[in-house]
């Protein structure tokens, strides 16, 4: 039997490469604590990205938790109920109550016809999800968020290299938290970054990411460690020389996935004035019971696809408010993302879509 194929691989970069960071690494003695290379890959990937602030955090879900807590933001917060579980256990963890507005079913992103019904006096902040990398109706939210003085965070975590109107996505919101952990197309092992245009807020955070610490003498306010080291800043470096190459083989995957796969299941819908990153190959089935008979099929043949997200989290046990999110629910149910990474064959693809299309035949 072939090696099993994972949803996803995370992407190595030429061993030399690296090691000539770690020799640098071991001549300095230097590991952590704002060293060069954290530096050295901040700055390349505001170039890269053409953001304003990027501090680099140990990972997607300190961001999100620092970014709500920079923002002194509390009480409640519009959420979506389709994504990863760290969208919402990040507002758990910080005690802010989600509150959920269900999701558009093509595109699969909320819906600001739901935020907007969902706000009440207690709510402080909407924090939605540009899931699997498509941007949300970032102009209604934009919208509603002004008029109802709502603080707004997008957890970006999948949207690396993803422009809206000409733009990086993450130049949204009053802040936007993206990952950088090993299963995503840019990675530093385990990381992330909050961007954000308001330099007040960014110096805050880098404040409040080494413990409230300013000088030698001084603690100012209250911080937590979340910073980044050496060794993953490094993986940084040696990932992001190769990141064009990386953006361009997830296009080349999906569009085969594409061209063998529609008719026969269903791709959500790209947000317009989008250039995408094609991070995931999510497709829809007919119904839950279809998905689970096409997995069986395929874990058979050794292939491993996730359910990526599931369950709706508007269903998870330690969420009090379980508003009915029937659109989540239903795509929750019937979602599945197929294997995408770099060096992922043709062959596989192929096989991987003769596999799906005899699962929803039989
Ligand atoms: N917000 C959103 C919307 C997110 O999607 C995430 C994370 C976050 C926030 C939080 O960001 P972080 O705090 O994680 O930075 C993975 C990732 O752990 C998680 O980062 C990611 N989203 C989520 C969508 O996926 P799992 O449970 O699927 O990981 P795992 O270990 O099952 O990996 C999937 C497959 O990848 C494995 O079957 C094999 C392969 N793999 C994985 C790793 C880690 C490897 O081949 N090598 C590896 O080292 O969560």
């Amino acid at each position: 039997m072939t090696n099993p194929i994972y949803v996803t691989k995370p992407f190595l970069p030429p061993k030399e490469a690296i090691l000539s960071y770690i020799d640098e690494i071991f001549k300095s003695g230097r590991l952590t604590n704002h060293g060069p290379f954290v530096r050295q890959l901040e700055e390349k990937l505001r170039d890269y990205l053409g953001v304003k602030n990027l501090i680099l955090v140990a990972n997607g879900t300190l961001a999100l938790q620092l970014a709500y807590r920079a923002l002194n933001l509390n009480g409640h917060a519009i959420t979506t109920p389709f994504s990863f579980v760290a969208t919402t256990s990040s507002l758990v963890w910080e005690r802010i109550k989600p509150i959920y507005a269900d999701i558009d079913p093509k595109r699969l992103t909320i819906d600001p016809t739901n935020v907007k019904k969902a706000i009440t006096p207690r709510t402080r902040g909407i924090v939605p999800v540009h899931v699997f990398g498509n941007p949300c109706d970032i102009e209604n939210i934009e919208e509603i968020a002004t008029s109802n003085n709502l603080r707004v965070i997008y957890d970006a975590a999948h949207a690396f290299g993803v422009r809206y109107k000409g733009r990086s996505v993450l130049n949204y919101g009053d802040i936007s938290t993206i990952s950088f952990h090993a299963t995503k197309l840019f990675h530093t092992i385990e990381g992330g970054a909050i961007i954000t245009s308001n330099t007040e807020i960014a110096q805050k955070i880098r404040r409040m990411i080494d413990f409230g610490i300013t000088d030698i003498d001084k603690v100012e306010g209250l911080g937590i460690n979340a910073k980044m080291n050496e060794f993953e800043a490094v993986m940084g470096l040696s990932v992001l020389e190769s990141v064009n190459d990386i953006l361009e083989n997830r296009r080349k995957l999906w569009s085969e996935y594409y061209d063998l796969l529609a008719g026969h299941v269903q791709f959500p819908e790209l947000a317009p004035y989008t250039d995408w990153n094609y991070s995931y190959v999510p497709v829809l089935f007919k119904d839950e019971s279809q998905l689970l008979k096409v997995r069986e099929r395929l874990n058979q043949n050794n292939f491993y696809p996730r359910r990526y997200f599931y369950p709706s989290l508007n269903t998870l046990s330690y969420v009090n408010n379980k508003r009915s999110c029937p659109v989540s629910r239903n795509v929750s149910g019937r979602i599945l993302c197929l294997p995408t990474y770099f060096g992922l064959e043709d062959e596989v693809v192929k096989k991987i879509a003769k596999v799906i299309k005899e699962g929803i035949a039989k």
